[in-house]
């Protein structure tokens, strides 16, 4: 390490430590209730964000609300050895000093992440020959757990070292070392912060396949042979619609378990972009999904941690690796998602709150039309057969036309709904009452019925159905279609209601 520039780096961080310090002081609102640390807190588990220096260094907001929110951080990049050694000889430990400085302010564990990974080398450790990379890998290693020391609780010491089919790689890394070469470094992690819990770390591990198969293997291989391996990290960068069933990651960390490890899910994220469809749709699929997951995670003893790779959709490494999506649990102006409310509800063995939340609005005509209208004849919020507002379509002059309202901003591909109305028709005997969606998008233009039934007049009839579409890119437009009766008679409607259709609906109503 030189000198002055470990001089120079260490002022610069606490510097930015010491302003972020004053940043700390008032803690913003970001959501009523318990925070996610308070509620994780509850079945004894710690939650966590990754943390990038210089959001932090920059955004008051973005440090305020990572401390009061989480009680556990991982330095995203900081800790990894390109961004600390830039050439040889040359070692900058001012950014991961800075996010150190904030947590410990804060009174959060620190993941560290991570000692070993082909991935994020530095450009001239990868130009050495394999003998000497080695060394130099082995003397980053030491280097930074002495300078970290007492300060991590838990370190990825080994990150992605297995490929796909289960078996352990072969690349730069460790080609000269060996699967000996891994194993040492948890040897020497043990040796040199015995106070912190060794991880092994990998993606795509989170259910039963055999790239998991395989890491199960090496880990009690590892555990038999005496390799101080405290626990496991299953990253779930998850992709709606693609995720592993949630049994299968419960059962996966039953296995870990019994091995005696503990098991963190380590890098959540939940990629939507690719669903056709609304943000609102989207973030409710991510939110269900990852209710499920956190769930599963209270509800295994071994599971003891879990951290989101990432503060909010402004601030992920998706965007910049895959394209524009809103993976995390904050938006673009850290306000909370629906996700945020579904995470502590699992947290707190609460029901996913996304179920409760009504899209229409519920509650009948009170204030106006509520966004329906007519899709023929004329509207009106009339007083009903019952007494109360209902809206009244008459001078029908087709069997469709009736009340209509717009939902386009309520669906996504793989979000089912279920839609509801009371109904009833005026004056001319029963008649038929349906509930149709009507869809235009990349597949073209069609009606999908969605319930139907009879109607006596004057006497209020539910009409009830799932609107589960499979949809397709570009999604122009979803309406909800009240209709049936024959032309002249009048279609009245009291109320509707939509939501996500959960299998067990949740109680709670919490704002959309
Ligand atoms: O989020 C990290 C991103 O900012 C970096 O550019 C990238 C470099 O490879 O690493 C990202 O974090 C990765 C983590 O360290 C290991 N698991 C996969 C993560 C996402 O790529």
């Amino acid at each position: 390490m030189s000198s002055p520039a470990r001089q120079r780096a260490l002022a610069v961080g606490l510097a930015g430590a010491l302003a972020l310090v004053a940043a700390l002081g008032g803690a913003s609102a970001a959501a009523e209730g318990p925070t996610l640390a308070a509620a994780a807190a509850r079945t004894g588990r710690q939650i966590g964000v990754a943390v990038a220096h210089d959001p932090l260094v920059r955004e008051i907001a973005y440090g305020r609300l990572i401390a009061r929110e989480f009680s556990s951080i991982t330095p995203e990049n900081e800790l990894k050895w390109s961004p600390m050694a830039p050439a040889p000889e040359v070692v900058d430990d001012s950014r991961w000093e800075t996010v150190l400085a904030a947590a410990a302010a804060a009174g959060q564990q620190v993941r560290g992440h991570t000692l070993l990974w082909d991935q994020q080398l530095p450009s001239w450790a990868v130009a050495l020959p394999d003998a000497a990379l080695l060394a130099a890998q082995r003397a980053h290693t030491e280097r930074l757990l002495a300078a970290t020391s007492g300060r991590i609780a838990v370190w990825d010491v080994v990150n992605e070292a297995l490929e796909d089919d289960g078996s352990l790689s072969r690349t730069a890394m460790w080609r000269a070392g060996g699967e000996r070469h891994l194993t040492d470094t948890f040897r020497t992690a043990r040796q040199m912060a015995p106070e912190a819990k060794l991880f092994y770390n990998d993606y795509g591990v989170e259910g039963i396949n055999p790239k998991s198969d395989g890491m199960f293997a090496v880990l009690r291989r590892w555990r038999a042979a005496g390799v101080p391996v405290d626990g496991v990290g299953l990253q779930c960068h998850l992709k709606a619609g693609e995720a592993p069933p949630v049994a299968q990651l419960r059962a996966n960390i039953q296995r870990l378990g019994g091995l005696g490890l503990d098991v963190h899910l380590t890098e959540i994220d939940v990629q939507v972009r690719h669903l056709d469809g609304s943000d609102w749709g989207r973030d409710a699929v991510q939110a269900r999904l990852l209710h499920q997951w956190v769930e599963a995670c209270v509800a295994e003893p071994a599971c003891t941690a879990l951290t989101f790779w990432g503060l909010s959709d402004r601030h992920t490494w998706v965007d910049h690796a895959h394209g524009d999506d809103r993976p995390l649990l904050f938006d673009d102006e850290l306000e909370p998602k629906l996700s945020y409310f579904a995470v502590r509800a699992a947290l707190l063995g609460k029901p996913d709150p996304t179920c409760a939340v009504e899209r229409l609005p519920e509650g009948g005509f009170d204030k106006g039309m509520g966004g329906w209208r007519a899709s023929g004849g004329q509207g009106a919020v009339v007083e009903g057969p019952s007494g109360g507002p209902a809206l009244r379509v008459s001078g029908r002059t087709a069997t469709w036309q009736g009340p209509v309202r717009t939902v386009t901003d309520s669906v996504a591909d793989g979000l089912p709904l279920r839609a509801r109305a009371q109904v009833t028709v005026g004056p001319g005997g029963p008649a038929k009452v349906a509930l149709t969606a009507h869809v235009i998008d990349g597949a073209g233009e069609r009606f999908v019925p969605l319930a139907a039934g009879q109607a006596q007049p004057g006497r209020w009839t539910a009409l009830e159905g799932a609107l589960s579409i499979d949809l397709k890119a570009p999604v122009r437009s979803v309406e909800l279609y009240v209709e049936g009766p024959p032309a002249g008679q009048e279609l009245w409607l009291d109320g509707a209601s939509l939501r996500v259709d959960c299998p067990a609906a949740a109680g709670a109503k919490v704002r959309p």
